[in-house]
């Protein structure tokens, strides 16, 4: 059978089998798609069924989770964690909290999680989990109560050889720290079983940085390869979280300017750079709204949400040379691409899982505009991830210019793998193909080596 008719025809059993399952389908689509040229070349993909094997998660759990809160009234949320391949390693990646999370969401991230963890080059599989618990305007203790009774429905699935949970959106050390400290008394056990912990408990220096950081390091490598550099650049980011500050910190350790961030809320340009320490304050301490900014003595301009137009995101039409996307999936519409473009965007990257929509993301490559995929441009964080389990094994705490160098490398080493491929498969720069096929043929090639299991 040719592979493209294969193809179609693993999508329609998803449509099918996963209903309402959008985000999902958009994940598989633009991996499978992309795929093709593998296929075709080698046929023992598709004799082995592959696709047929790879887009079923191994298992899904969900689980109810109800907690106490203030009022002292029982609330119920949803709970999940799909483990989708353990192929090269036991389960690896993040938690999720947020309203907005469904088994959809959480397969979504699972399936780009299989391919990011591969491209790392080391031994983690992938998985996902979360729950559609919503932490703004929670109090400390029902954030704790909440994380408790997750836990106390996770820890029987989850182990350090097993599967290790860390944070995403709505996830950081803190909600890190109670779900850990349940675990241990569920268990009885000290060990490393998440990884983003405290410094004082098995955490590894440089984690919290690491998504961020990796991030503008797989940009600088990506502008190099094509005689350009970070330096002096103009840079968009979006989002104001884990991912989006230490996106910031690192791209003024590079050189370059970056003058935007933004929340759910609505967007700050500030065209001399934005104020990291404020930023910090204000997110990291506060846990305030981006709106804070605007009131800091400088000349900057915030637009609400709720004040743009509709098919856009106030953050893409700032004129830059670089987007660094580090909200949320789908953030960047075709009407945003559009501007990007028409302001002289030469490279957007990733940061976020999936933010950029298929149309645009169809756009970006026709038009010329570099474009470095999530699963290779964000993969720092659970690279950095997987040397916090290298180093709870061995008893060991690294310090903080050992931890980056190693992910200045692996980054390094990711664009090389992607960019590397993209050449194999004639389509030079294309590392939406060269991501996706090299991350692909770890994965297979090691479910055949290990027969129908
Ligand atoms: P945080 O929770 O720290 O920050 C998320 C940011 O995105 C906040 O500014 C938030 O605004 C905004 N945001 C979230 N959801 C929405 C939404 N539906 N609409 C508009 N804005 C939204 O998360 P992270 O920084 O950790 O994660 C950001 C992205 O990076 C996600 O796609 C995540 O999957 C990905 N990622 C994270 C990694 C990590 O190590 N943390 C690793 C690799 C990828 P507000 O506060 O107003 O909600
Ligand atoms: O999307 C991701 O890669 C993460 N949220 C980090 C996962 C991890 O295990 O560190």
């Amino acid at each position: 059978m040719p592979s493209s008719q294969k193809i179609e025809e693993v999508l329609k059993y998803i449509k099918d089998n996963s209903p309402g399952q959008d985000e999902f389908y958009q994940a598989a689509q633009e991996v499978l798609y992309s795929l093709s040229p593998l296929l075709n070349q080698d046929p023992k993909y598709l004799e082995h069924n592959i696709l047929e094997r790879i887009v079923v998660p191994e298992r899904s759990i969900i689980f109810r989770v109800t907690w106490l809160d203030d009022a002292g009234k029982v609330q119920t949320n949803v709970g999940y964690r799909v483990q989708f391949n353990s192929t090269i390693g036991p389960y690896k990646g993040g938690l999720r909290f947020h309203p907005t999370v469904s088994l959809g969401t959480v397969k979504f991230l699972g399936f780009e999680q299989i391919f990011k963890n591969a491209l790392t080059g080391l031994q983690i599989g992938g998985a996902k989990g979360g729950s559609n618990f919503n932490p703004k305007g929670k109090s400390d203790n029902e954030i704790m109560k909440f994380c408790q009774a997750f836990m106390t429905e996770l820890y029987n699935h989850i182990g350090k050889h097993k599967d290790v949970p860390a944070g995403d959106i709505g996830v950081g050390a803190r909600e890190i720290g109670y779900l850990f400290g349940q675990y241990k008394r569920l268990t009885g056990e000290f060990e490393g079983v998440l990884t983003g912990k405290g410094l004082d408990w098995g955490g590894s220096k440089a984690r919290k940085e690491a998504t961020g950081y990796g991030s503008v390091y797989f940009a600088e490598n990506f502008l190099n390869a094509y005689g350009k550099s970070l330096k002096g650049k103009r840079c968009c980011v979006s989002g104001s979280g884990n991912v989006a500050i230490y996106t910031i910190e690192k791209l003024y350790e590079m050189g370059a300017i970056p003058v935007s961030c933004s929340d759910s809320k609505g967007t700050i340009y500030h065209e001399d750079g934005i104020d990291i320490k404020s930023l910090k304050s204000i997110k990291e301490i506060h846990h305030a709204s981006l709106e804070e900014y605007a009131y800091l003595d400088c000349a900057c301009t915030y637009t609400p949400v709720s004040k743009y137009p509709e098919g856009g995101h106030a953050v893409w039409h700032i004129p830059c040379d670089i987007a660094f996307p580090s909200a949320t999936q789908n953030e960047l519409t075709l009407n945003d691409a559009k501007a990007l473009k028409m302001n002289g965007c030469i490279l957007v990257n990733e940061g976020a899982n999936m933010p950029t929509m298929p149309d645009a993301l169809e756009f970006i490559q026709e038009s010329g505009i570099l474009f470095s995929p999530g699963k290779a441009a964000n993969a720092g964080g659970v690279a950095t991830s997987q040397l916090e389990m290298s180093q709870n094994a061995s008893m060991a705490q690294w310090s903080f210019e050992e931890v980056d160098i190693k992910l200045r490398t692996i980054m390094q080493n990711i664009f090389k793998t992607a960019y590397e491929t993209s050449k194999e498969f004639d389509c030079e720069g294309d590392l939406v193909t060269g991501a996706n096929i090299a991350g692909f043929r770890k994965v297979a090639n090691s479910m055949i080596e290990q027969g129908a299991v």
